[in-house]
């Protein structure tokens, strides 16, 4: 690889198909605590628009006028989203959430091609470290360079913090790298920090404006499962490969 030198990824929607197992950890704390609130799919793509887990409780909590039964809403709803992230790893310990498809493929490849990989999502460390341990096994923590999180971040996305974070820890220009996310909010944070970003959708982001990404496409796909291209730059064959995505970046870099 001469133009590549990093891919980032995205965590939820990307790397797999986490939403629903966050949608059901809410759903779980929000009963443990007596509250009769319950997040449907439909109502769940609508509060996907806020990212990371306590800004969104909090939004659900104003704009449906609802109350808490303490004067610090935040640290209250703080408190709750600790014991979601509990409910969230004991779903994923159950080993139900699996990798997209072709995202083991491109982690392999970058691995053997020594392009670096990069962790850069709103979701906490813990929720990353425990999906690639089930998945992949301990040593997979290892693959990626760089981590940057929820936590540590003071704005998550759509702000660009948590790109321009990573490319300062790598000490990369932008168009080094290559963003993989999956949403909205994902396409505008790597967009704002100037990152070549690909999407792959899924179902609760299908919908969302993509405008700005590279390339769009439905997965990333595998030899058994090929992937389908949405629009912006043609894929080359049933797969998104490194060799495509160093090319994009070799014009890029050279216009
Ligand atoms: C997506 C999110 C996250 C998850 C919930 O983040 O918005 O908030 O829905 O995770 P990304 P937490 O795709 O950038 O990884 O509850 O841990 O915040
Ligand atoms: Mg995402």
């Amino acid at each position: 690889m001469h133009s590549l030198a990093c891919l980032m990824f995205d965590v939820d929607g990307t790397l797999a198909n986490t939403e629903d197992a966050h949608r059901q950890a809410f759903n779980q704390v929000f009963s443990q605590y007596g509250f009769s609130w319950h997040w449907d799919q439909s109502l769940y793509k609508q509060l996907l628009r806020v990212s990371g887990g306590v800004e969104r409780i909090l939004h659900y909590v104003d704009s449906n006028g609802l109350t808490l039964p303490t004067e610090d809403r935040v640290a209250f709803v703080r408190k709750m989203h600790q014991e979601k992230t509990v409910y969230y790893n004991q779903l994923l310990q159950n080993g139900d959430i699996k990798l997209r498809s072709g995202v083991e493929r491109l982690l392999l490849a970058a691995r053997a091609e020594g392009v670096k990989m990069a962790i850069t999502t709103t979701t906490s460390r813990v929720n990353v470290e425990t999906l690639l341990q089930v998945n992949l096994g301990d040593d997979a923590l290892s693959w990626f360079d760089v981590w940057v999180c929820g936590e540590q971040v003071e704005r998550k996305k759509p702000d660009p913090e948590v790109y321009l974070q990573a490319l300062r820890e790598l000490a990369l220009a932008p168009n080094q790298a290559v963003a993989l996310e999956d949403s909205y909010n994902g396409v505008r944070a790597a967009k704002q920090a100037a990152i070549p970003c690909i999407v792959t959708f899924n179902e609760y982001t299908r919908d969302d404006d993509f405008n700005g990404a590279v390339m769009v496409l439905d997965r990333l796909g595998d030899p058994d499962k090929p992937a389908r291209g949405i629009s912006g730059v043609a894929l080359r064959g049933d797969m998104l490969q490194l060799t495509q995505l160093d090319e994009i970046l070799h014009q890029i870099q050279g216009a």
